[in-house]
Formats: structure tokens, sequence, C-alpha cells
């Protein structure tokens, strides 16, 4: 034991009671639409935020003071401590990491993988006696200097061959650690200006990066998902993976649509001018929809402000599209959140996860609920009952000339119905 969480006893579920350190809504082993709420919600904590980040912000510096804090591997072995430690007194199945917040960087690429090893050694160890899993891994290609131009869309081919060897390095990782996805979140492909940049050829590296990724995920049979993260900016001006739509389109392009599903971040939608629900409904309907990063955006400022999910409606829409879709496969909902940076104390950090968790739980369970009530999608399919004929399905492949044909011997003149929204809203709200 570090002793960093001091006397914070492991949570439980308990419905009543007044003790802080309890789930109130999330109860791990109740039975929501046939499956165990724990393998619904799949939660992963994101180690970058809660061990790795140090609490600066564009005017200052460093608030956070961690005693692991540092480049010497012993550090990043207490760090690993630590972070079980939390994963256990949190019940977590699932945690994420990048290579970059698990060991130091080395003098040279040789010498950083070896650090990675080390530390993947020793997170297998920790594993043993853990029932946290990996849902994934992944590559920090943006913060070191030499991917200001990018990682895979970089003009120096030097750094696309650093960043592809470095992702295959953290695949390894993944795979060997039993992670169940993969994700290549685009931190820095995008530009800052048109004037200096090749939009046609950045567009065919990323192509090809991907399906190299794609490539050696089959080779060294990784039998996870390989998910792509879309934002559509931040760092850049303009990010390549702007949001869902953007992403297909890029997969199409590149033959991939059946090899690589998205990881959903609420933040990035709503950074993208989108909701998060639309972002999931359309991947669900693409059948692209794969994991999501659960957090959320401050409305008012405009950038991502990754904070823990505080609204129960809103994930309630997020969850109804996850499980009218069939609900998560090998995805989960990962904390991609962080603590505010005048939240010091080890408490924050347990209490802002297990405030999300509850707030998740009932977010599934209200959207659950309404899912098997049925109503919202009988509505919804009476709404387009009438393509059910067999004369209107012939629409769609009819030619325009025997269509209009058809209106003109039929008199068909269309009288607008009602969209009833707010009939539907009240219905949302019954369950929320
Ligand atoms: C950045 C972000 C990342 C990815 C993983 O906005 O969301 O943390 O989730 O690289
Ligand atoms: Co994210």
């Amino acid at each position: 034991m570090t002793g960093f969480f001091g006397d914070i006893p492991k949570f439980t579920y308990q419905s009543d009671g007044d003790s802080e350190f309890a789930f109130r809504h999330y109860n791990p082993d109740e039975i929501v639409m046939g499956k165990r709420l724990e393998d619904h919600l799949r939660f992963a904590v994101a180690y970058w935020h809660s061990f790795a980040w140090e609490g600066g912000d564009p005017f200052g510096g460093r608030t956070f003071d961690r005693p692991w804090f540092g480049s010497e591997m012993e550090k990043a072995k207490m760090k690993a401590d630590v972070a079980f430690e939390m994963f256990d007194l949190l019940d977590v199945p699932f945690f994420c990491f990048h290579d970059a917040d698990v060991r130091p960087e080395g003098a040279d690429f040789a010498e950083t993988t070896r650090n990675l090893e080390e530390i993947v050694e020793y997170f297998a160890q920790k594993m043993e006696g853990s029932k946290t899993r990996l849902l994934w891994g992944t590559a920090n290609l943006f913060t070191n200097r030499r991917f200001m131009s990018g990682a895979a869309t970089n003009p120096d081919p030097e750094v696309f061959a650093w960043s592809a060897a470095t992702v295959k390095t953290c695949m390894d990782a993944t795979h060997k650690l039993g992670g169940e996805n993969y994700v290549l979140w685009g931190g820095r492909e995008g530009y800052e200006t048109l004037l200096n940049t090749d939009l046609t050829r950045e567009a065919e590296q990323a192509g090809a990066f991907l399906s190299r990724v794609v490539d050696y995920k089959h080779k060294i049979g990784f039998k996870g998902t390989i998910l792509i993260e879309p934002k559509p900016q931040e760092p850049s001006k303009h990010q390549y993976d702007y949001d869902v739509a953007t992403v297909y389109g890029f997969l199409k392009r590149f033959g991939l649509e059946n090899e690589v599903k998205l990881n959903i971040e609420q933040g990035h939608a709503i950074l993208a001018g989108h909701s998060f629900e639309h972002e999931l409904a359309l991947a669900a309907s693409l059948g692209l929809l794969g994991s999501i990063d659960m957090n959320r955006n401050d409305y008012q400022s405009g950038w991502d402000t990754d904070q823990f999910p505080d609204s129960v409606p809103e994930v309630a829409r997020a969850y109804y599209e996850v499980l009218k879709a069939g609900g998560f496969t090998t995805g989960g909902t990962n904390f991609d959140a962080k603590l505010r940076r005048q939240s010091l104390d080890p408490e924050d950090l347990i209490l802002g996860h297990a405030g999300a968790m509850d707030v998740c739980a009932r977010g599934l369970k209200a959207a659950a609920a309404l899912l098997e009530d049925g109503t919202l999608e009988a509505l919804r399919a009476e709404r387009y009952a009438d393509w059910e004929t067999p004369a209107n399905k012939a629409l769609l492949t009819s030619d325009l000339a025997s269509i209009e044909a058809r209106v003109r011997d039929q008199g068909i003149n269309p009288k607008p119905r009602s969209g009833r929204q707010e009939r539907l809203e009240n219905l949302w709200n019954r369950y929320v």
C-alpha cells in the first residue's frame, strides 16, 4: 500500500446511509435488460488525467503535488501502485493509458521502448492481483515537440516512421495486457494554416498509416477493436478526424470501414457542434459504434474542458443510443475526465469518479426503462409506417418519370402530420 488514499474505504453500493464513500445508484450486480450493470457500463479510469496530468492551464503550471511526479522508473512504478489502488477502491473493471502516461521517456527510441516494456511487465504483475482489465491502450503522438506538425500526417517522413514504430510498440503493449481495443486519437493530425499544408498528401499518409495499423493487428493476432476517436479542433485549428461523418468518409476512402470503429467522446461532439447522442446514433447507424469517452464540456467556454459528467438527462440520451444499438461489445465507458486544478486532495480524485459512475448508472437505468417501455420506439416506427407498403417501398427503386405518373394517376397530395416533439419530450421526462 502506498498510503496515498489514507483511510478511504473501498466503494460498495449502499442504497441508504450517509457515507460519501459509497455508490448510491451504481450497483454493479443489478440486472438491467438481462445484464449486470457493471457489464453494461464497463467503466474505465483514464490514466492520463488521473495520474499524469499536473493541473496546468495556459496561465499557470502544476497545481497537483503528487509523490510520483518525476522521470525515474521508480516514480512510474509508484504511480502504477497508486493507480491500481484507486482501481480497487472504485472497483472499476477497466483502465486506459497512453505510453507517455505510464513510462519515462528515454534518451532514444530504444530506451523509451525498454521503459514501456518494463512498465507493461509491472502492469501485468499488478493485474494478476486485480480485477481491473485494460479497455484500451494508445500512443501519445502529440505532446513531444517532434509531433508539433503531426504524426502520420507530418511533412517529415522521419516523424511518420517514428510514429508508426511507436504505435507498433503500443499495440504490442496493449496485446500483451489483453486490451480489448486499441485507440487512435489524431492528436496533431490536422493543420494550423492551409498556406503550408498539402491536404491531399496528408490524407494519403493518414490512410496508409491506418492501413498498416490494421495489417499489424492481424499479423499479431490482436482480437480487439481498432478505434478512431474523432475531434474537430484542439490542438490543431482543424483536425482531420472532425466528427463521425468525416471519419466514415475517410474509412470508406481507404476501404477500412469494416476494420475500424469509433471511440466517441462527449466533449468532442459538442466542439463539433453536435450533441453526443447525434454522434452515437450516427455511428450506430453506420455500424461504427465502438466505445465512448464520457465527460462533459462547459457549454460556454468553447474548449475541451473534460469534466466529470454531472447530468443524468444528458448521459441518459447517450446510453439510450448505446442500448438501442445493442450495448457495448469490446467498448465501454472511459472517463476521459479530469479534476479541476483546484481539486488537490486524493478524495477529490475518488469522488469525481464515484459521482460520475452514479450519474452514468442513473442515466443508463433511465434509458433502459424507456427502451423497455417501448412507446418511444413505437411512435418513431409509426411515423415511418407508410413506407412499409409495397407500393411505397417501390418508390426507392422507381425512376422519376414513373413516380411522376403515380403522383398524377393517384392524385397524391401529401397532408403534413405533427412530429409530436413535445409529447416525446414529456415521455422522456417521465423517465429521467
Ligand atoms: C484528447 C482525448 C484523448 C484521447 C486519447 O482530447 O480525448 O485523451 O482520448 O488519446
Ligand atoms: Co478522449
